[in-house]
């Protein structure tokens, strides 16, 4: 009965982790901070694992060369790319050439260096692409998908033994943002085991080209390793366009620039991809095989989007302020320092104070003019962070006040609801009185890029959000350009922070409008612990099960829902008895839809972490509804809905 019950989760927290990680999070009581032994390379202490590889240890292999995706891979003739594909072992250093690295299969266009990701297939519509495929390796089957013409339902694989040698000619199909990988093995699909590094970015343009655009590519290697040799009890590699933070690429635009993205998943996991500052619409949304381009006007703003195992988007914003921001994975454990390789942090200097790791891309706007708005009288805050213990649990949370109480609910995760107004200048002073240092972000607001929270990173006007060290404070100031649901919470080791209580939920009220808690209600997900067991381990509102709501027949109630777990995605829907009701999608991110994008749903899309979306209710029948955030049938939360007339 227990594994019954614990298979769902086992399912969620598969899909949804990488191994190892989440484990080695809880172990950590507090913030990973660097350790206090520092190394340079040569002295540095050294593991034994065939996988680990150390840049100054002689090597047979290649040296694989990050892919930024800037060159399409072949050559064309007569309207045929040509194309000549290797699968090698490589040595991968995801850092810099001076650190720790990893021995993996990759993909080389023959004659040159393997890259990852894998090298671009990139042709206009129409063209035909002919690959020679080899297989290097002397004992292991190549699994090749993902080449073949778009759209497809079915899904063609090439098969390639030990030292085999194929050859495959077909057309490029409609234009589109897809991928294609390698795994090793004989499989019957494209992704699984996380033993590669074998994903590359297959993009198809339209026949008179696309606007010009930058490609990214996300790939994720991690194998178990003994706890004994590496406390994490994983090597993991998740790079983006074959780096991982802080090594990843930089990019600079200048105060206007319009940029035009496609961010390709070819990993086995889910990513939440989360913009600081701005948002973006989404262009389109894809899978390996077949891509969906929106229509002008059906292109959704947001300021986080998931994109699912072997999937893809486009996206396309506007850099309209300058400073210092991040496009990042919002899952907890994709950006954890707990995922860097054995020896990474040893090697940092003294001064640097990493806390973060893995998928996350840096953005330095030049200097120039701001977008914000701010008027009207100032609003003041304070915001206290404290930690407690509750039961067998350490944890931390925000409050309004500084005599923080265990026993009451005041000081619990989730912290307070900030209800602010549109426009208004608003300054909130967090004082730290917790025995780490943390940082706060103000998920999805527009604001200047010094207030934005991302602890010694986001600088503007010549200040910086700093970390906020135990007994000090800071005072962000927050600019409210559109009314909507946000998340306040810490971007400071977040696997650790944000699933101990760090976090909270605001509500952006328009000029004029007043916040009425009997129509208006906010759910917020998040879990106790890094290492949820139960689904009473998961939050909602900072518990498991909700009081009953009450509700009039053909009132409107808004349902405002926020995902700050540190992994997993949901959906939302109301059930009446056992058939689901419609209720109206009408916000996302704090960004309200358009009319001609609302719409009326029995289930909503996967909304996975640093998302937030907002629902009308309008019950027409009375009667006992249940409003469910489900992680899957059996895994979900509920809570149950009296209706009258
Ligand atoms: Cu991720």
């Amino acid at each position: 009965m227990i594994k019954l019950l614990l298979l769902p989760l086992i399912f969620v927290l598969f899909v949804f982790m990488p191994p190892g990680t989440e484990k080695s999070s809880a172990r950590r009581a507090a913030i990973a901070c660097a350790p206090d032994t520092y190394y340079t390379l040569a002295g540095l202490p050294r593991i034994k694992h065939p996988r680990l590889v150390y840049p100054d240890d002689k090597s047979d292999y290649p040296l694989v060369v990050a892919n930024d995706n800037t060159i399409p891979a072949g050559k064309l003739f007569n309207n045929t790319l040509e194309l000549n594909l290797e699968v090698v072992w490589s040595d991968f250093y995801i850092e810099t050439n001076q650190r720790p690295g990893l021995r993996v299969v990759t993909i080389a266009e023959k004659g040159n260096a393997p890259t990852v990701p894998a090298p671009m297939i990139r042709v206009k519509t129409g063209a035909r692409i002919h690959v020679t495929l080899h297989n290097s390796l002397k004992d292991s089957t190549i699994t090749f998908f993902g080449l073949q013409k778009r759209p497809s339902a079915t899904s063609d694989s090439v098969v390639l033994n030990p030292g085999d040698t194929k050859d495959i000619s077909f057309d490029s199909g409609e234009p589109g943002t897809y991928l294609y990988r390698a795994r090793i093995g004989r499989w019957p699909y494209a992704y699984g085991n996380e033993e590669e590094q074998l994903g590359g970015a297959f993009i198809v343009d339209p026949k008179f080209g696309s606007k010009p655009d930058r490609v990214f590519v996300v790939n994720i290697f991690s194998t178990p390793i003994d706890t004994s040799l590496f406390k994490n009890g994983f090597l993991d590699a998740l790079t983006i366009n074959g780096k991982s933070w802080p090594y990843t690429e930089a990019f600079t635009p200048s105060v206007g620039d319009t940029l035009r993205w496609r961010v390709v998943n070819a990993s086995g996991r889910p990513h939440p991809m989360h913009l600081h500052g701005f948002n973006y619409h989404i262009l389109s949304l894809g899978t390996l095989l077949k891509d969906s381009i929106f229509k002008p006007g059906f292109e959704k703003a947001v300021v986080t989007q998931t994109i699912l195992p072997a999937s893809t988007m486009s996206m396309q914003w506007v850099a309209s302020r300058p400073g210092n921001w991040l496009f990042h994975c919002h899952l907890s454990f994709h950006v954890s320092t707990d995922i860097r390789l054995p020896g990474m942090t040893e090697l940092d200097q003294p001064d640097t104070k990493q806390h973060m790791a893995g998928l996350v891309v840096p953005i330095y706007i030049k200097p120039g003019p701001s977008d914000l708005i701010s008027k009207g009288p100032e609003k003041e805050i304070s915001l206290f962070a404290n930690e407690y213990m509750t039961g067998k649990y350490k944890r931390n949370g925000f409050s309004f006040s500084s005599f923080f109480k265990e026993d009451t609910n005041t000081l619990s995760a989730p912290g307070p609801l900030l209800v602010l107004k549109q426009y208004q200048p608003t300054y909130v002073t967090v004082t730290n009185n917790m025995s780490f240092a943390t940082s706060v972000h103000w998920h999805g607001l527009d604001l200047d890029s010094w207030a934005d929270g991302v602890p010694d990173f986001s600088t503007s006007d010549g200040k910086m959000s700093p970390s906020i060290l135990p007994g000090e404070k800071f005072t962000y100031k927050l600019t409210l350009m559109r009314p909507g649901t946000f998340i306040y919470h810490s971007h400071m080791n977040d696997a650790h922070q944000v699933a101990s209580g760090l976090y909270g939920p605001i509500i952006v009220l328009k000029e004029g409008e007043t916040y009425d808690p009997r129509m208006d209600h906010y759910y917020v997900v998040a879990w106790k612990t890094t290492d949820p067991l139960s689904i009473q381990d998961v939050e909602l509102n900072g518990s498991y099960e909700q009081p009953t709501q009450y509700a009039r027949l053909g009132e409107i109630h808004r349902i405002r829902f926020v995902n700050i777990a540190p992994a997993g995605e949901m959906v939302v829907k109301m059930m009446k008895d056992s058939t689901p009701v419609s209720i109206k999608f009408i916000a996302k991110d704090g960004i309200d839809l358009p009319a001609r994008q609302q719409t009326m749903i029995k289930e909503s899309q996967l909304l996975g972490v640093g998302e937030t979306a907002d629902f009308e209710f309008k019950p027409l029948k009375p009667g006992t509804y249940t409003l469910k955030f489900m992680y899957d049938e059996q895994f979900c939360l509920n809570q149950k809905w009296v209706v009258t007339d």
